[in-house]
Order: structure tokens, then C-alpha cells, then sequence
């Protein structure tokens, strides 16, 4: 477990603290996967297709001995697994479990590109990444985003809530 991967946590269909918590469970039940942080949970606006609900938006930080690509393979198929189905770019999902950073490495190949190439100008993703990453806490939020949108939802607790709380 000797890489250390953040990992944004997105939904906006159905009961969507069930799904985050959900997929929470199911990343820390991994072998090659320990849940090391979670952020509190952010109510956001949607951003992009805007004529969908409002977002739950969290990160969490991993502990992991996968490569970056298996770590993909991973998020995948719980995105899978949660019956996500996907009709419309940036639209409705169930689960989006994207890779923002994984040690301090730049990966940019046609199926993984981390740092996750977004993620500097969302505030879904920063708000939550920087309450649990020392690295984030030097990004600036540029100027351009839209600092409304965001607010917690539920505060942070510990990693044992999530990972326990569904079977
Ligand atoms: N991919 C490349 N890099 C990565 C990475 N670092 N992590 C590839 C995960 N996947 C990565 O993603 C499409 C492809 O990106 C994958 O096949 C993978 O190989 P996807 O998750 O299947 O598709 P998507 O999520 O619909 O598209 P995209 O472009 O990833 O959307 P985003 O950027 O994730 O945005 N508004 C709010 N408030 N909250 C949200 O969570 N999310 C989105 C989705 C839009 N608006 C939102 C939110
Ligand atoms: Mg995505």
C-alpha cells in the first residue's frame, strides 16, 4: 500500500448518499485498497449539462498497492456495479468515481490522464479534495470559477462510518 491516490466521489440520482457510501465500502473492500480519508459531503450545483439534479460531491484518500491503471479497473467497475448508466456527457449518474491525483505522478495516455485534467477549475472537486490533501491545499482556485455552488452537506467523519456501513 505504498502509493496514495485521491479519488473524487460524484452522484446525483436516486439516494445519493447511499451510492457515495456505497461506493465507499466497496473501494476500502478492495484488497489493494485502504480508505485513509474521506471528506465531508458537498451538496453542489450541477456543472456542464445543467438541466440535471444537484450533486453530492466528496473525495476520499486511498492507500493503495495498485498501479494507476489498476486503480481504473477498480473504479470501473464499482461505477458498473452501482448500475451506472450514462446517456448524457456530464449528465445523470449514479456513481462517477474519478482519479484526481495519484502520488505526484503526470499520467497522459488515452484512458487515464491524472492529475484529472478538470479538476482545477471545479469547486466540487477542490472544496472536498483540499479538506483531506496537504498537496491540494497549495491549489489556488482560479478566478474564472464559479465560487457558488457548493456548500457542505454533511460534515467530515471517520473512514470507520463509511467503510462499515453497508454490507
Ligand atoms: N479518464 C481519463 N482520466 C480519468 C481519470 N483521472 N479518472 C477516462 C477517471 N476516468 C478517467 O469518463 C470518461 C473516460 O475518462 C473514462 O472512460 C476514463 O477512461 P466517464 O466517467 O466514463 O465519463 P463522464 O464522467 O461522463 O465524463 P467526464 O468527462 O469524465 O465527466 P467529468 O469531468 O467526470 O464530469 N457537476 C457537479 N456539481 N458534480 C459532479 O460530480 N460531474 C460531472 C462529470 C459533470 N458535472 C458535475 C459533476
Ligand atoms: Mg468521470
Amino acid at each position: 500500500m505504498n502509493n496514495t491516490a485521491y479519488i473524487g466521489l460524484g452522484s446525483n440520482m436516486g439516494d445519493r448518499e447511499h451510492y457515495l457510501r456505497q461506493a465507499v465500502a466497496m473501494l476500502s473492500r478492495h484488497h489493494g485498497v485502504t480508505v485513509s480519508k474521506v471528506s465531508s459531503i458537498y451538496e453542489t450545483d450541477p456543472v456542464g449539462y445543467e438541466d440535471q439534479d444537484q450533486f453530492l460531491n466528496m473525495a476520499v484518500e486511498v492507500k493503495t498497492s495498485l498501479s494507476p491503471f489498476e486503480l481504473l479497473d477498480v473504479t470501473q467497475s464499482i461505477e458498473a456495479e452501482l448500475g451506472r448508466t450514462r446517456e448524457i456527457r456530464w449528465g445523470p449518474r449514479t456513481a462517477d468515481l474519478d482519479i484526481l491525483l495519484y502520488n505526484r505522478e503526470n499520467i497522459e495516455t488515452e484512458r487515464l490522464i491524472v492529475p484529472h485534467p478538470r479538476m482545477y477549475e471545479r469547486l466540487f472537486v477542490l472544496a472536498p479534495l483540499k479538506e483531506i490533501c496537504p498537496q491540494a491545499d497549495h491549489i489556488t482556485i482560479s478566478a474564472e470559477t464559479n465560487q457558488e455552488g457548493v456548500r457542505v452537506w454533511k460534515q467530515k467523519s471517520g473512514v470507520g462510518e463509511f467503510v462499515h456501513s453497508e454490507s
